[in-house]
Formats: C-alpha cells, structure tokens, sequence
C-alpha cells in the first residue's frame, strides 16, 4: 500500500459519522472485565462476546474500523467466518493491536513504557496477510507525584514514531496512542499541561522519524481531571480545554484525532465528543476509539447468556448510534435509556 492507500485509509476511518470499536483487550484485561460480571473468560466465551459485537447488523454504518486482539484476528466468528474476512464483508476496516504491553520503566518507579518493538517489521507483514489494515499502539503517561518524567515521556514518544514508521512501510495506518491516564486526584490543567507536553514530545519524533502525518490518527485522552479530584467540571469545559490543547499541537495534516474513553461513563464520553463537535470546524475530524464506553452497555446486556446475544447487539447498536450522532454534534442527553 503506497502514500495514497494509507492516506484513503486513515481518512475513511474517520468518515463522516463513523468511529473506530477498540476491541483489543488483552486477555487478562477482557478477563477482569468479564469476571466482574460473573462470566468466565474462555478461548470460546471471548469468541463469541467478539462475534456479538462485531456482527451486529447495522454496526457498520457507523463503526469504520474494529481493532481486534491478536487472539481474534486468528479466530472465525460463530458463523464459522474468518473475523478479518466477515468485518471485511460488512465494510468494516479490520485493525490490530501490535504493541505487547506497558511494563515497568528502568530507574523509574511508577511508570511504564509500551514495548514490542522487536520483531515488529515481521508480525506487521503476516497481519497484513491475516487482513489487518491498520494497527494500534498504547502508551500509558500516570500523573502524580513528581510524574511524568520526561525520561517516560520521551521513551514513549521514540516507540511510538518508531511503531508508527514500521506500520507505513508494510502499508499499515498506524493509530498512535499516548493515553495521559485519569488515575489520581490532579486537576484539568495539571492534565492539559502533561497532554500538551506528551503531543509535543511525540510530534516532535514523528517529525524526526519522518512519519507521514496524513497517513496516521492521533488516538488522543480528552483533558480532564483526575478521578479522584473534587474539582466540578462542565461538558463544555472538558470539550474547550480538550480542542484547545489539541490546536496547540496536533499538526493539521493529521486527518483525525479519534479519542479513547479512558474509564469516563459512556454518557460522559458521548457528551464530551459532542460538545467538541459542536466548536468545530476544526482542522481534523473528532472521533472515537472507544473500548469501555461502547462495550460496557453490551456487556451488560449480555451478560454472557447465549439467550442474550440479541440483547447484546442491540444495547451495543444503540450506544454506537448515540456516539455517532456526537461527531455531528448531534447527540441529546434525552436519547439515553432510563
Ligand atoms: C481495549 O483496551 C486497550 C488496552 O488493552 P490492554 O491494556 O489489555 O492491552 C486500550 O488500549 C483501549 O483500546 C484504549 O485505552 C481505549 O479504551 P477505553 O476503554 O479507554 O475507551
């Protein structure tokens, strides 16, 4: 896949009205999810929780792309097909997550750097074989005490633009994500100093490692405060500092920033993206990426009762329709269930 291919790509992952389905758990994290709900994670549980999200009919007007773990990548759904194959049929993007985790930062207690980049040029090559087209990458910033380190942020920033450069060499839309966690007590502008800092570092490598800004998403956290601060913030607040932390330093070439929920509820998420909407134009698309607050309505729903796998489907339709609206900034709080 050439320049062209890759920039065509990241754009129609943020068509108008579309959004990605981050389903890329690892398995001891799809594990604690399900556990806390009483379900037990299996190969086949996981399997088939998988194939209730991603085939539900309909999905795909507003769902472009669904990141899946490399479990699923290689796993047919409950009709017996190929997931790469059926999300491929449904016009859906199929993506991949390609990094292997956060692990203890060397020398510096309380953070982490993502790593997988050994053998990466290989396993991007066999996951565009498999079908995948784009691929993602976390990295995780903690803020308190004395943290971030620059230490932290500048490793994460290096792994990020070296993953992002071996993805568009296979021909892969990397999605970059330096995720500024909402663990702790800190306030909104402890947060937009630490995300504005941690943009800085990364486009300043992207730069340096020569990625092609049009060929890629920022899969950003919105600016909030920690959870445990006391500080009340509004919607439209979160939604100002949030775009105007981005316009300091996201460059206009990048097509669309897509953000994660990041622990929010998803009416949270949902109203926070559509008050960014609703500033807009703005130089790059607003989307979503999330995991939690498009699975968590569904997981609910299901509650790993194969006589619920409609349930499923549809209390997952309806939060994909609701997030959908906000990149129009069309979304009414009124529109949620009881
Ligand atoms: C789906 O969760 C992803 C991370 O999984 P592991 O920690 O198990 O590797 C995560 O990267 C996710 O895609 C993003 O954080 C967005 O998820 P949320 O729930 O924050 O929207």
């Amino acid at each position: 896949m050439g320049a062209t291919k890759l920039r065509s790509t990241a754009s129609a992952l943020v068509a108008p009205g579309k959004g990605i389905l981050a389903a890329d758990e690892s398995t001891p994290t799809l594990m604690k999810r399900l556990e806390s709900l009483g379900i037990s994670s299996t190969d086949e549980s996981r399997r088939f929780y998988r194939s209730m999200l991603t085939t539900t009919p309909g999905a795909s007007e507003q769902i472009s792309g669904v990141i899946l773990y490399d479990e699923t990548i290689r796993q047919s759904t409950i009709e017996g097909t190929p997931f790469p194959e059926q999300l491929q049929r449904d016009g859906i993007i199929c993506g991949i997550k390609v990094d292997t985790g956060a692990k203890e930062l060397a020398a510096s207690p309380g953070e982490k750097v993502t790593e997988g980049l050994d053998g990466l040029r290989d396993r991007l090559s066999e996951y565009r074989e498999l079908g995948a087209r784009f691929a993602k990458w976390r990295a995780v910033i903690a803020i308190g005490d004395g943290l971030p380190s620059s230490y932290c942020i500048g490793v994460n920033a290096h792994a990020l633009a070296r993953y992002a450069i071996l993805c568009q060499e296979a021909g892969i839309v990397p999605v970059v994500e330096p995720e500024v966690l909402m663990d702790g007590d800190h306030t909104i502008e402890r947060c937009y100093e630490v995300t504005a800092k941690t943009l800085h570092a990364l486009f300043d490598e992207l730069f340096e490692q020569q990625a092609m800004l049009d060929g890629m998403l920022l899969k950003a956290n919105m600016v909030l405060p920690g959870k445990d601060c006391p500080q009340q913030i509004s919607v439209e607040e979160v939604a100002e500092q949030t775009v105007r932390c981005l316009r300091d330093v996201v460059p206009a070439a990048v097509p669309g920033i897509v953000f994660l929920s990041g622990g929010q509820s998803s009416k949270h998420a949902t109203a926070h993206l559509n008050a960014m909407n609703n500033m807009g134009p703005h130089p790059w698309e607003l989307s979503f990426s999330f995991a939690r607050a498009l699975q968590q309505p569904a997981l609910d729903a299901w509650k790993g009762e194969e006589s619920n796998f409609g349930a499923g489907q549809e209390a997952f339709h309806h939060r994909v329709k609701l997030t959908s609206l906000a990149r129009a900034g069309k979304y009414t709080a009124d529109m949620e269930r009881s």
